[in-house]
């Protein structure tokens, strides 16, 4: 049985969050996944989700290749999660790479390349030119 986790606010979600979920997936049987917390993302990124956390969590839970869904409240506390949820690969997009090297000596680390031309970011700016 291999477990993978990965982490991400997965905030106005759209086909870059599904094309590396299923990627993660089909690296191990079960995947876990932690959904930022609405106070992470302000201290992240300076603004809350559009969607509130709940909403985000119960988005995820229900996409047929997501085993498992919990609240990462906290950058610092992945290699808790890690050890916690028992996984065996973390999985992050390109856009993370070597920042959670650090994990290394508790699991593999993949970080896999993101998918082109969309992001949350730019939904909102495309919508708000709308
Ligand atoms: N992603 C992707 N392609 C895109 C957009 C996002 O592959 N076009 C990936 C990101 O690389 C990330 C995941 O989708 O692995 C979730 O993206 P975000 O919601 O933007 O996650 P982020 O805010 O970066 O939170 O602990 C880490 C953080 O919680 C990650």
């Amino acid at each position: 049985m291999k477990r993978i986790i990965t982490f991400g606010t997965f905030d106005i979600f759209h086909i870059g969050h599904i094309n590396i979920l299923k990627r993660a997936r089909k690296l191990g049987d079960e995947l876990i996944v932690g959904v930022s917390s609405d106070e992470l993302n302000l201290s992240k990124k300076n603004r809350y989700p559009v969607y509130c956390q709940e909403d985000r969590m119960e988005i995820i839970s229900s996409l047929k290749f997501v085993t498992h869904v919990f609240l990462e409240e906290s950058l610092e506390l992945k290699l808790e999660y890690i050890k916690k949820y028992k996984a065996d690969v973390l999985v992050m997009g390109d856009d993370w790479e070597g920042r959670f090297d650090w994990v290394k000596h508790e699991c593999e680390v993949v970080y896999l390349t993101r998918t082109p031309s969309i992001s949350t970011t730019e939904i909102i700016e495309i919508v708000r030119k709308i």
